[in-house]
Order: C-alpha cells, then structure tokens, then sequence
C-alpha cells in the first residue's frame, strides 16, 4: 500500500481545506486505518485495498483492479456487475416521480435524487442508482460552468449520462460541502447536497447558503424560480405571466431540510422532506395533507351572535344541558334527547389552538367516550344545518352554547 502521506502534499490538498474547515487530517486518518487506500498525488483513487488474486478475479478495466477516477468516477453499465473490489458504503437513487394522477397531473414529475441529502465519512464510496434513464451526477464546478460548490481541490467530477439499470460509482475523499446536479434535468430542479466528514456551523463555506447572483440582483440568480420564470415570460409571446411549475435547484439546495447540520444529525434526508419546505410544493405530501384535515374534536368559532364559542371538529356548534351536573362526568340525555342532542363522542382528544377549557371524556352508558368541557358535555344539535348555526341556543331555557374556556353562554336569543 502506498502511503498516503507521501502522496498528499501540503501544497495541493491541505491548504484551501485549511481555510474553512478546521481538522480534516483526523478522520480521514481514521477511514485510512480501515483499509482504504488513497493515491490522490497520482489522480486515481482505488477504493479498497485487495489482494492481488481477488483483482484479477473481478477486473474489468485492464489494469490490476477496478478504480474510481477522480474526476470520472466509476460508471458500471450493469448495476448487477459492479466488481467485488468496489464496494458502496452508500447508495443514491435518481429517480423520476410522476404525478400521481395522471389523468389530472397537477404538477409535473419530480426528478430527484433518494436521498437527497447525506452524511458520508471522507473515503467513504456512494454508488449512484438511476432508477429511470437520462440522468447525470455532476459537481458545481466553473468547469461545468457553474458557481464552486464543493471544496477546493475537487476536480470537476460528472459522471456520463446514466441509463435505468446502470450505476455510478464516486468516492469522496476530501471532506466538506458536495452540492451536485442531474446535468439533463438541473433546470427541473434535480439537485442534492452531500456532507463529507464531520464539522462544526463555523466551518460551512460560504457557497452553502449562497446561490450564484441570489444577491445582485435576485433575479439574475441562475434557476430560481424568478429567474426561470422571467426566462419563460421572455420566450413566450403574449403570455405575460407564465409561472415555472418545475422544482429549482435554487429551492432544492436552500430549503431547511439540507442545512449541513440537520444534514450531519440525520445522516440522510429524503426528498419528501425538502420538498415539506418549499411551500407551492408542500400539498404534495399525501400524509401531511391527512394532517392537515384532522381537525381538533374541539375548536373555537367565532359566531356572530355569540362571539367566540366551542365547536367540534366540522366547526358545528357545541352545547350543555343544564340537566347535567358540571363535573359529574355523566349525562342526563339518552334516547329521544340523543337524537336531538347528538353527544359529542371520541376516542382521542385533540384541543383547537384559542380553547382554554379543560378537556376530558367519560364513558356513556352506550359505551361511547363524551367529551367535557369545563366539566360539561358536549352535544351538537340535530337540527343545525351548517357551522355558525346556533338554532339550540336557549332551547327550552336549558341548552346553551359555551365559550372558549367552557364556560355556558346563557343568551336567550331564540326566546
Ligand atoms: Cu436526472
């Protein structure tokens, strides 16, 4: 095994890294003593170190065994054929993500990298799956004609254009930022961060909450979504206010989720999670939009009438039975009186945000759980047709709405 030490000159490695990231020797130090050899000074690095016999069993490149190119990385054309000698510590799926009704898409596909941010170890090997055809892995690099974002020192690395069935293979050697693209679908937004080693907030670089031009002015920044759609009005004659429907690298690469250190303490993010932060997009997520329609059991309304009051989950108006005794924790209404005041019934409850009433439930002699506030059950009333409906209220000098801390409203409005 060669030594790395030799190879790895102050000159050509340590001292940009220096700059912004404090350590660097130490854990690649440590991924070395597990076996891996490096030969940067040579501009080829072999992924792990093998015994000349398993080499020549595996070979496929003509020399003595299969390496990663710095600049080129390994491109396997048959994902089931990648040699023994190359072993992934990670894999990265690209995937293409259609609507899910294609009858009414409502957004197009989604071209993504699974996960689209990742935590790696430096020397640690990612292999990259394309799950779908015509898909690149390329590094932000003025050679691609982009803004630097991965460290310095880091060639322009770019995998070839990769078909569904293939994989690529890149070994990261030198820790810190990785911001890289799918070069055929960038512009729709296909774009992924990748943390190399271990540092601390001071040691982001600058390029990871910069996005080339974002400040001078906003919309010369190349694939936001200003700048695409400022792209599209000028293409499109007569359509002065075309929106980008695509995702933007821009958005991809500024969105919470791939902040490096949320990025270091997941170890990965999935997509679903950037895209959770990129508002036009959020609806997407079918178990976030669940959420989002399970209203509380109970919630406050404000009625016109009678200010704010308790209503349930479908905001029909709630109300108490004098009948009852507060904080008795049964009910007088049964049968007849049941189906007119129909018990507020639950198994979990979930208090709206401006209720300040105490919330408990007890057990019917039907079985069913009734919700108290305040120590009165709840019932809705049977003839009430649509929230903000109050036709209980005073019904028979003994029905009455409540407010938001539970206590019973005694208007006599209907009287
Ligand atoms: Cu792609």
């Amino acid at each position: 095994m060669r030594s790395p030490e030799a190879e790895r000159t102050e000159e050509s490695f340590d001292k940009p890294i220096a700059e912004w990231i404090d350590f660097e020797r130490r854990p690649l130090l440590k991924t070395l003593g597990a076996g891996i050899t490096l030969s940067l000074g040579s501009g080829l690095a072999s992924a792990r170190d093998d015994d000349d016999s398993d080499a020549e069993e595996t070979d496929t490149t003509g020399s003595d065994a299969a390496e990663i190119d710095p600049q080129y990385g390994f491109a396997a054309p048959d994902v089931e054929a990648i040699p023994e000698t190359l072993v992934p510590d990670h894999e990265i799926e690209l995937h293409t993500e259609e609507p899910e009704d294609p009858e009414n898409p409502g957004r197009p596909p989604f071209f993504h990298f699974e996960p689209t941010g990742i935590h790696v170890s430096a020397g640690d090997v990612v292999q990259f799956t394309p799950e779908s055809p015509d898909h690149t892995i390329t590094a932000y690099h003025p050679a691609q004609g982009f803004q630097q974002r991965v460290p310095d020192g880091v060639p322009p690395f770019s995998s070839p254009v990769l078909n569904a069935g293939s994989a690529w293979l890149y070994e990261f050697t030198e820790a810190g930022v990785y911001d890289v693209y799918c070069g055929p679908h960038h512009v729709l937004g296909m774009a992924m961060r990748i943390i190399v080693g271990d540092f601390g907030e001071d040691d982001v670089p600058d390029y990871e909450d910069t996005f080339e031009g974002s400040d001078d002015p906003p919309l010369l920044a190349p694939f936001s979504t200003e700048f695409l759609e400022h792209e599209l009005n000028a293409t499109t004659e007569g359509n002065e206010d075309c929106e980008w429907a695509w995702l933007t690298p821009h958005e991809i690469l500024a969105a919470p989720a791939l902040d490096p250190a949320t990025i270091q303490d997941q170890g990965t993010v999935p997509f679903e999670d950037v895209l959770a932060d990129i508002d036009r997009f959020a609806d997407e997520l079918p178990d976030r939009d669940e959420a989002e329609e399970t209203a509380p059991t109970v919630q406050v309304r404000d009625h016109p009438e009678h200010g704010d009051i308790l209503v349930d989950s479908d905001e029909m108006t709630l109300y108490m039975f004098d009948q009852d005794t507060q904080g008795e924790s049964e009910s007088a209404c049964y049968e007849d009186c049941a189906d007119a005041w129909p018990p507020l019934t639950t198994d979990t409850i979930a208090a709206g945000d401006d209720v300040t009433a105490d919330l408990e439930t007890f057990e019917r002699e039907t079985g069913e759980m009734q919700v108290m506030a305040n120590g009165w059950p709840l019932y809705g009333f049977a003839q009430d047709d649509a929230p903000g409906d109050a036709r209980g209220q005073g019904s028979n000098g003994v029905w009455w709405v409540l407010g938001p801390d539970g206590t019973p409203i005694r208007s006599d409005s209907n009287e």
